[in-house]
């Protein structure tokens, strides 16, 4: 929870191959993850503005692999978009080369560093402040895994071995409650058996995918709504971002965990769980945006699954946040001391909420097929 110096974004930067003279650089205080921040530059009597990241490496353990997914990723996205008339500008990341053409800078001390181009005239939004922008992000990742599944060449790395798969994250998390090492076990009992009446949901899609009934696919697989940019005009979702998840994995797990923050009816660490639920209106939008990208693609072992899907990648965040909790966060960052059991109780709560509402779920389902 301590507060970490700002680097020196002056000479970060300067390892970029970006044209005119820095001028400032400020944190951008979003993601559980990585370190960002947006810099500007002053170019023949423009401001330009370019975003930086510091990769976290202790969770990317392979940042060379890392990027080579993302380059490829948004080449294709890039060609992909100048064929159908759009703007590759603003419609996909574009990274700044480092000054020796690489996608990314490793410091003397060993942190890694890379920098995209800005999108202008768009934002993110951590909560939802207009139902078209829950439409409109939901087919925006809908559209992306559309595009995705016409990539050529090999399969990509996988960034992050097993990131969605349920069961293992469920015995990680029983191999933290035994160890217990700082003592938290005892005091977060209601959460532990929430969890554990629900461990046979955790290998119904890594199952169908181990069997084959699911089909692998390339996904985005960290699709909350703030991970699209809205357009400040038209209030379309212009941009995909945060692409370091891009990697094999079932559609199930990006439409599964859109519905996590994007049919909350609170931010994702309210402490106030009177105001936490799961809102079926924000889900039919959710719903109707994602199959009017993706319902041509889809096969019934998907769309089965759909409403349910949204059901398990709660769980398995909330999963994911009470094993930081047990393990004394080490993995999220956090700001306050309980934070991850917070966010934890949160997911729960919109669990429990989901399994009284799932068969009106899957009639939303149904309807937009
Ligand atoms: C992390 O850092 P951020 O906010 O993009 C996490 C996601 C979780 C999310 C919970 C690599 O994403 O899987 O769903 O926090 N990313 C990683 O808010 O673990
Ligand atoms: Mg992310």
């Amino acid at each position: 929870m301590e507060k970490k110096p700002l680097p020196e974004l002056d000479r970060i930067c300067a390892a970029f191959a970006v044209e005119g003279r820095w001028v400032t650089s400020c944190p951008i205080p979003s993601g559980h993850i990585n370190d960002t921040y947006c810099s500007e530059f002053e170019d023949a009597g423009r401001r330009v503005k370019y975003v930086n990241q510091r990769i976290n490496h202790l969770v990317f353990r392979e940042p060379e692999k890392l990027m080579e997914n993302i380059e490829r990723v948004t080449r294709f996205a890039r060609e992909q978009i100048l064929a159908a008339g759009g703007d590759p500008d603003r419609e996909t990341l574009n990274i700044v080369p480092t000054r020796d053409g690489k996608s990314f800078h490793r410091t003397p001390e060993g942190t890694y560093w890379r920098m995209f181009r800005y999108i202008d005239g768009a934002q993110t939004y951590d909560q939802v402040e207009d139902l078209r922008h829950v439409y409109s992000a939901s087919k925006a990742f809908g559209n992306f895994q559309k595009m995705l599944a016409r990539m050529p060449g090999e399969r990509l790395h996988e960034t992050i071995p097993d990131f969605h798969h349920t069961r293992k994250r469920y015995e990680a998390f029983l191999a933290a409650l035994e160890h217990n090492p700082v003592n938290r076990a005892a005091a977060v009992k209601p959460e532990v058996a929430f969890v554990q009446a629900r461990a046979k949901d955790a290998g119904e899609v890594v199952d169908g995918l181990a069997a084959g009934r699911i089909p692998e696919r390339v996904t985005h697989n960290d699709t909350k709504l703030n991970n699209v940019m809205i357009d400040d005009r038209t209030g379309r979702g212009v941009c995909v971002i945060d692409l370091d998840t891009v990697m094999p994995g079932s559609v199930l797990y990006d439409f599964g965990d859109s519905v996590r923050l994007g049919a909350a009816t609170a931010i994702e660490d309210e402490r106030d769980l009177a105001k936490v639920g799961f809102d079926l209106g924000l889900f039919d939008r959710l719903a109707a945006g994602y199959l009017d990208a993706a319902r041509d693609f889809l096969v019934p072992a998907e769309t089965d699954l759909l409403a349910f899907s949204a059901k398990l990648l709660t769980l398995e965040c909330g999963i994911r946040f009470l094993t930081d909790h047990l393990k004394g966060d080490v993995y999220f960052k956090i700001h306050r001391e309980g934070h991850n059991l917070d966010r934890a109780r949160t997911q729960f709560k919109m669990v429990a909420e989901m399994e009284s509402q799932m068969g009106a779920m899957d009639a939303v389902v149904k309807k937009y097929l």
